[in-house]
């Protein structure tokens, strides 16, 4: 079942609901914000106090950061870009079978992208409800130049607490550490004590997310960089829509198109990034 809802602010979002999860997609932003499995823990976190408030990007589910990720050479254009605090277009929906449904959304240049990135461009998303999730972001250039994107599926994992976790996958992998900029090497498997915030790069294998009582698998493809999050105690207090001790609860593992793996895409060429979660 798809259904079209709108909150009293006026924020709309699809839900859906077949035989093997739910989800719910806000048009602003095509931002997952929702998707558990039938009679299973949720597997996105979503702060309690997230904004679901029209140019401010909810906080959790899957942010989109295109058409750059971070912060751009103009440092006054708004961190991760704009396509998670616009409203995109809902194409529609597939109903495969019972268990299976695919939705899609459209993002194209307007007089205000223009203003701050000077390309034309489509931009899609389609995304897969079923026992697995499927997220395919997709960039096709529209101008008569290339253009370069970086970008991120900036996925919020919940998790039973910051502690019970560990990340296996990044073993011997380089990473820009971003917060002293140095690049270094991962030894083992990622385990938190401390403010994360990484790049890897290099990356072509599955990331497993072990938590306490579950482990998801996560799989890119036409992606080489992961992006690794947890911002710890102190930087918590200093983030939007995050209560004091959310930092315990969720873990960002990003599928990303970041840094050495920017990308750069010709006219009329397109690049689809793929995340499966399983
Ligand atoms: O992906 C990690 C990161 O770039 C962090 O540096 C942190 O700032 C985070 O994203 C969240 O950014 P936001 O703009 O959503 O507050």
């Amino acid at each position: 079942m798809i259904t079209h809802k709108k909150l009293s602010n006026g924020f709309e979002y699809i839900e859906v609901q077949n035989s093997s999860a739910t989800a719910k997609v806000a048009l602003q932003g095509a931002h997952l914000f929702e998707y558990q499995r039938v009679g299973q823990e949720a597997i996105l976190w979503l702060s309690e106090i997230s904004d679901f408030e029209q140019g401010r990007a909810i906080r959790g589910g899957v942010p989109l950061c295109w058409p750059w990720f971070g912060f751009s050479e103009d440092k006054t254009l708004p961190q991760h870009g704009f396509a998670r605090t616009t409203m995109w277009e809902f194409v529609g929906a597939n109903e495969i079978d019972d268990s299976e449904t695919t939705l899609l959304f459209r993002l194209s240049n307007s007089e205000q992208t223009l203003k701050i990135w000077n390309y034309k461009f489509l931009l899609e998303l389609q995304i897969t409800i079923s026992k697995e999730l499927k997220m395919e972001l997709k960039t096709t250039n529209l101008d008569d130049k290339a253009f370069k994107i970086s970008q991120a599926l900036h996925t919020y994992f919940s998790v039973s607490h910051i502690s019970e976790v560990a990340i296996k996958g990044l073993d011997k992998k380089p990473y820009l550490d971003a917060l002293s900029w140095q690049k270094e090497v991962q030894g083992g498997n990622i385990r938190f004590e401390e403010e994360v915030d990484r790049v890897y790069q290099e990356v072509n294998n599955e990331i497993i997310l072990v938590d306490k009582n579950r482990e998801i698998h996560i799989k890119n493809t036409n992606s080489a960089s992961v992006v690794v999050w947890n911002p710890w105690i102190e930087k918590t207090s200093r983030m939007s829509a995050m209560k004091e001790d959310a930092y315990e609860h969720f873990v960002c593992i990003e599928s990303a198109n970041a840094f050495d793996d920017t990308r750069v895409i010709e006219p009329k060429q397109s690049h689809t990034l793929i995340a499966q979660i399983f």
